[in-house]
């Protein structure tokens, strides 16, 4: 039996404007280069579980109207779902399912609305990949694959994760590679669509585990570049201690996602700096109170950070950890001022790098259902706008328009080749007086 694992892979803009633009700014281009080579962790999981007498294939498909015939010659193909091509996701299942393949789906989109998906299918997997696959495994062996498996009642305990097979990738293709740390998140963000959306639990994997896996890469790549697919790595501190603990003796450089809480612990930042932390994505959304308010559902934590923003922000990088701000465009309580505001404040924050994005209602979020509800969502299945990029709502303080425009010229300013430059200049002169100061503070002590 021979297995596919198919991952779509490509998208960033729907906006041939803004596609053209990204082309043509170094801040923008940079990190999207980056991480456009990240494979699928929830594919390479599955091949993990996977019995050794199945055949397995790893291929990632960027443009179906580039593709010539079907890759591999398989009896079932699995295919991970986001939602920004998910119809291209469909199309391919099609094509398969028309070359008698059996099509096996999953992922974030597939759990958000499987009947959709379904359409599509012979099977789909709702939720966390892992709890349902073995018996997908065993049904497919006796042929008797059933057309949905919901893993929503069967919470999956990190502790029995598979190793990832990451021998499946090709080792000249990839210059990072993912490691999940965590699952679900300790908040509740009426926008997000990340893991949460699978596991509304939050829970973490044994650091052993973690390590067990960084090893495993680096017997492949011996200088792997890291980055942790999490969405709050070190919302568990005395989880995240002990991760760096172990991840200080392997000799990595990583990247993760978390949130500002961090720079209240300085013994946290300081295990981060040591061992091999590059950068830090923090969802500050927005740089008002107006915009954080009523974000974060459980106990609006976001608006709660707001005051300290600035501080925060001064504590992480002085402790050699650089920034990465995330602001998200067009938020209730926020209007046409917000897009200066943000390049404001991404000049006296001393932020190293900013993340600009469009509140994007991605489905089965509350954002979406609220949005639906009250009718501004502009097309309905437009899943294709689902890039963060695009525009599919209709904001409360100003136009389509002037949302889409705001944007670019917000993209312009930001990502141009002069306020990066001065983004790093101005982090690396804060570092180097924080050294002097701590320098003399020895000095002192000495005395
Ligand atoms: C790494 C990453 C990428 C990588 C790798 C993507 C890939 N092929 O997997 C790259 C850089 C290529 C990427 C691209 C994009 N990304 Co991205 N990315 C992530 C990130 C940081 C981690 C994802 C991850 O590895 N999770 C861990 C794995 C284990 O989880 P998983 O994939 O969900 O798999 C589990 C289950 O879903 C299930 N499963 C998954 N697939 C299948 C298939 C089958 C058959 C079965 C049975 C089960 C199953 O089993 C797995 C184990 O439980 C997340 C944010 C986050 N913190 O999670 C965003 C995230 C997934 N990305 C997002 C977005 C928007 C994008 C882009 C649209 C950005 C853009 N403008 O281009 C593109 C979309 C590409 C596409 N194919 O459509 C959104 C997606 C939301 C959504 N619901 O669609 C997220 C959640 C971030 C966010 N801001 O909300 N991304």
């Amino acid at each position: 039996m021979k297995l596919g694992l198919i991952a779509m892979s490509g998208v960033r803009a729907y906006d041939k404007e803004l596609t053209q633009l990204g082309l043509t700014l170094p801040g923008f281009v940079e990190r999207s280069k980056v991480i456009a080579s990240l494979p699928s962790l929830g594919l390479l999981t599955l091949a993990g579980m996977t019995p050794h007498d199945i055949e397995l294939e790893y291929v990632e498909v960027d443009d179906l109207e580039k593709l010539e015939g079907l890759p591999g010659n398989f009896d079932i193909v699995a295919i991970s779902s986001f939602s920004a091509q998910i119809k291209q996701a469909y199309a391919l299942a099609d094509r398969y399912r028309a070359a008698g393949t059996c099509v096996i789906l999953g992922g974030l989109h597939v759990t958000a609305l499987p009947e959709e998906a379904g359409r599509h299918a012979d099977c789909v997997v709702i939720g966390e990949g892992e709890p349902m696959w073995p018996q997908v495994i065993r049904d497919l062996k006796r042929n008797q694959l059933q057309p949905v498996y919901d893993s929503r009642s069967k919470p999956f305990d990190l502790a029995n994760a598979p190793i990832p097979r990451f021998e499946l990738l090709d080792p000249e293709r990839y210059n990072r590679l993912t490691v999940q740390t965590q699952r679900g998140c300790v908040f509740d963000c009426e926008f997000c669509a990340s893991s949460i959306r699978l596991s509304p639990t939050f829970k973490v994997k044994p650091v052993a585990k973690v390590i067990d896996e960084i090893r495993h890469i680096k017997t492949l790549w011996p200088k792997a570049f890291i980055e942790f697919a999490d969405d709050n790595t070190f919302a568990n501190k005395k989880h995240g201690k002990e991760l760096l603990k172990a991840v200080n003796k392997e000799n990595i450089r990583w990247f993760t996602e978390t949130d500002i809480s961090i720079a209240q612990d300085d013994d946290l930042l300081s295990l981060m700096r040591d061992s091999g932390c590059a950068q830090i994505l923090i969802g500050l959304e927005s740089t008002s109170l107006s915009g954080l308010r009523g974000l974060e559902r459980k106990s609006d934590w976001k608006a709660k950070q707001h005051d300290d923003y600035f501080a925060a922000i001064r504590n992480i990088q002085e402790h050699g950890i650089s920034v990465n701000g995330c602001f998200v465009l067009g938020l209730d309580g926020t209007g046409n001022e917000s897009f200066r505001d943000i390049a404001t404040f991404a000049e006296e924050s001393g932020l190293y790098e900013v993340q600009i994005t469009i509140l994007t209602p991605f489905p089965g979020t509350p954002l979406y259902s609220r949005l639906e509800d009250c009718g501004r969502i502009l097309r309905k299945d437009a899943w294709e706008l689902c890039t963060l990029f695009d525009v599919n709502f209709q904001p409360e303080n100003m136009s389509v328009s002037e949302l889409e425009e705001n944007f670019r010229k917000l993209v312009r300013t930001i990502y141009s080749e002069e306020a990066t430059r001065q983004r790093r200049h101005r982090f690396f002169k804060q570092l180097k007086r924080q050294k002097q100061k701590e320098y003399a503070n020895r000095s002192e002590d000495d005395e």
